[in-house]
């Protein structure tokens, strides 16, 4: 089969080395039409990154936001679970964002793991607290991040790891297709479709429909996505309007006009909601559950 050339990517983990489409299925993409790699279960060589990166030692960051209620209900279980699968045998420093030192769960993180916890303030509206974190991550990267880590994902905390989440899912900017809309037209996606808001994309454009729950690349362009979405959100907030999805929605702007270099199958954010189908063969990563009773109860 053809042997893409990735950009940024050292000749060692061109496409042909570590990426072999030995899973061959009708209804999901291996490619994109800018030759990114959608990366499925099955079409990459863990032992060739492996040896890759044994001589090319990688430091990843991973930011997380919990405030309020999120805090008690989800970190624990986010934190853990990827301590045990996130980048194993890798470098890892977790970045925590919490509104409030004094709950942060007292977590014994394995050899190769750092912990980095900020205080945040909180916002008040929930929709705030999800669109900041744009702003938040863009601070952290521009004053210290970017000497500390080599790539960096940025997650939602509502979610499980659930097996080996690899060296395969690097990349300089890396998106999550969205476990509801990976088999969709793209006319049926939710993008913002007012012209009044930066995050408009008109009907029939797109490429896919990303999921804001994980986003990641390397951290000058994390950064880049950040700020572009922050700016982005700012300038709604001036004339009033809000994007469906909020940052999601800019985030799904900003790779309509910036295309990802890699993209990561629903295997990598799955909803056990969903009806599994023969596509998911092995889940890396999955929706947590909400408890609304819980999580809206005041503070
Ligand atoms: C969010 C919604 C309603 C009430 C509370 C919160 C909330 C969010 C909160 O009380 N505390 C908190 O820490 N958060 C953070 O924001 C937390 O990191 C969480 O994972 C993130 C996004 O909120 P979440 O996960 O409840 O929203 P989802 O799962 O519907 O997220 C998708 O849509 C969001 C925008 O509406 C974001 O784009 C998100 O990245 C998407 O996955
Ligand atoms: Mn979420």
């Amino acid at each position: 089969y053809q042997c893409w050339s990735l950009n940024n990517q050292p000749e060692e983990l061109r496409l042909s080395n570590w990426f072999y489409p030995i899973f061959k299925n009708a209804h999901v993409n291996l490619t994109t039409n800018w030759s990114a790699p959608v990366v499925w279960h099955g079409t990459y060589n863990e032992r060739v990154l492996k040896n890759y990166y044994a001589n090319h030692k990688i430091t990843v960051g991973l930011t997380v936001f919990a405030v309020g209620r999120y805090i008690d209900f989800y970190l624990s279980r986010f934190m853990l679970s990827a301590d045990k699968f996130f980048m194993v045998d890798q470098k890892v420093i977790m970045y925590v964002m919490v509104d409030d030192f004094s709950r942060m769960p007292w977590i014994h993180l394995g050899p190769l793991r750092t912990l980095k916890v900020f205080e945040i303030k909180r916002e008040k509206r929930w929709q705030d607290i999800s669109m900041m974190r744009m702003k938040t991550i863009s601070e952290h990267i521009a004053d210290h991040i970017q000497y500390e880590v080599d790539f960096l994902f940025c997650m939602d905390v509502d979610q499980i790891f659930q097996s080996k989440y690899g060296l395969e899912t690097l990349g300089e900017s890396v998106a999550q297709l969205h476990a509801y809309w990976y088999q969709a037209n793209t006319t049926m996606m939710p993008y913002e479709r007012s012209q009044l808001s930066e995050a408009y994309i008109p009907v029939g454009k797109g490429d896919f429909y990303y999921h804001a729950a994980v986003f990641g690349g390397t951290p000058i362009r994390v950064l880049n996505i950040a700020s572009e979405c922050l700016k982005g959100i700012m300038k709604d907030k001036k004339n009033n309007i809000e994007a469906v999805w909020h940052d999601e929605s800019h985030l799904n702007k900003y790779f309509f006009l910036h295309k990802p270099t890699k993209i990561l199958s629903p295997e990598y954010c799955w909803d056990y909601r969903q009806t599994m189908t023969s596509d998911i063969k092995v889940v890396k990563l999955s929706w947590d559950v909400k408890d609304y009773q819980f999580l809206r109860k005041a503070m």
